[in-house]
């Protein structure tokens, strides 16, 4: 089926800035928590770290020229909240506002909408000396640094996502310690994913004084399936899907916390959740006029006791069988997409913006010059698919933005996974367009998929 999307649909791409910018030191920008969490040894994979990245602090007007280029509709990129509060509260740095001003400004005059992301996940290192995001205080930091880049931004930025991915900051930040800052410490977590959420809070809040903005957060959500039909691993997914997906999409929808999985976490560390308190639920809620969905697979669950290293009753088995499955091993899974943005039309009523969805495809530029990611494409093609499916289903999706315009550092794993529609040669900081960025541009302009069979023409 070849579904025709809606006029004024959102075409884009995503980045963000410690995973593209480099230029660490330039415009007296601060420390962030990936610059030291970086130097440790052993916490990224190949020792990389993002001072050079795609160089894109530098290069950024070749980056608006691929937008540009593509013919894509919008485009999301953070703001790197140290180069605006180098010591996380108090001083402005007006240098990295110019530096985004300019940025801004270039998109509109080629006619892409700016998608801003405030937080994705470089917060300053100086909030550490309070705990960073497990301490209450960085709610109000975050509120400070919203109202800066409000203040020169908010007459021309519409589209606002407070906070990438509440989840994966509590999970890899302060739970597993795979992320800056490295906390290790469930309890720690539940506080951290509970102030990012605050946080989105108070920001929408400063941000609603400036009329015209949308404002959302993107959640990373992973439908949760049981690997059997047992009523143990139907729990088991149950669980999962609280832990992952309904800890942070009902507080948003101003439900407040699930009680299930407030039990979980109560069993878990063996007293109440004293960091949740009055009155912050409703903070929380009814703040967001958009949610922001980023989807890459779903996670398939069993019942597992709970033992050291897992503190609920489920683990992860993954799919049975041979299915198909990116570079990293995650699975290809467009059905589930499709499932989730219908859910969520379902039980959340908000209207969706698809912030991100993409995969990692090693290809890189062939005798010809060109990239010929075809399964990149194929990726594209089904998501868009299942995208069109979840709309003619009655999802209110209003954008699609592809992760990720480049190739880039993909934090603790480096630069080896490859996630871009426009590949990067680290060394010379070359850009080369991938076919499945031309497929793209041709979905960008006509709204529709074209026929498996048409030929990928330029970008005409
Ligand atoms: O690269 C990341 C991004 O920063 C956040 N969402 C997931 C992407 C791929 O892992």
């Amino acid at each position: 089926m070849t579904h025709q999307f809606p006029p004024g649909f959102l075409w884009g791409a995503g980045t963000s800035a410690y995973q593209i910018e480099g230029s660490l030191d330039a415009d007296g920008r601060g420390e962030s928590v990936w610059d030291v969490f970086a130097r440790r040894a052993g916490a990224v994979e190949g020792g990389g770290d993002g001072s050079r990245a795609c160089d894109s602090y530098r290069r950024w007007a070749e980056d608006v020229d691929l937008v540009a280029e593509l013919g894509l509709g919008a485009y999301r990129f953070s703001v790197g909240w140290s180069r605006v509060m180098p010591d996380g509260r108090g001083r402005i740095e007006q240098r990295g506002l110019d530096h985004y001003e300019r940025f801004v400004d270039a998109l509109l005059d080629r006619g892409v909408a700016p998608v801003l992301t405030l937080n994705h996940w470089d917060m300053p290192q100086a909030l550490m000396a309070d705990g960073g995001w497990a301490a209450r205080s960085s709610v109000d930091a975050f509120a400070e640094y919203t109202a800066a880049v409000a203040d020169r931004l908010a007459d021309r930025v519409e589209w606002w996502i407070t906070q990438n991915e509440p989840w994966i900051i509590a999970l890899l930040g302060y739970q597993l310690g795979l992320h800056a800052p490295g906390v290790r410490d469930l309890g720690a977590s539940v506080a951290a994913g509970h102030h990012v959420l605050l946080a989105h809070g108070a920001g929408a809040d400063v941000l609603r004084a400036h009329p015209g903005t949308q404002v959302g957060a993107a959640l990373s959500l992973f439908p949760c399936d049981p690997a059997t039909f047992t009523e143990q691993d139907a729990a088991a997914a149950w669980g999962s899907d609280g832990y992952v997906n309904r800890w942070y999409l009902d507080p948003l929808a101003g439900r407040g916390y699930p009680a299930d999985m407030r039990e979980h976490y109560e069993r878990a560390l063996g007293r109440p959740l004293t960091e949740i308190r009055d009155g912050d639920e409703a903070a929380i809620g009814g703040r967001s006029d958009f949610l922001g969905v980023n989807y890459y697979t779903r996670r398939v669950m069993a019942a597992a006791e709970p033992a050291p290293g897992r503190p609920f009753p489920w683990r992860v088995v993954g799919p049975s069988g041979d299915v198909a499955r990116t570079d990293e091993g995650w699975e290809i899974a467009p059905a589930s997409f499709r499932d989730l943005l219908i859910r969520l039309h379902r039980e959340y009523q908000l209207p969706v913006v698809v912030t991100e969805n993409g995969g990692v495809f090693g290809d890189t530029p062939a005798h010809d010059g060109r990239v010929h990611d075809v399964r990149r494409s194929a990726f594209l093609r089904d998501h868009v698919e299942a995208l069109g499916q979840a709309l003619a289903a009655g999802a209110d999706v209003r954008g699609y933005l592809h992760w990720s315009l480049l190739d880039n550092f993909e934090w603790a794993l480096g630069y080896r996974p490859r996630f871009g529609l426009v590949h990067v040669d680290y060394v010379t900081g070359r850009r080369t367009i991938k076919d499945s960025a031309r497929l793209y541009a041709r979905i960008a302009r006509t709204g529709a998929l074209p026929a498996d069979d048409e030929p990928i023409a330029p970008f005409g």
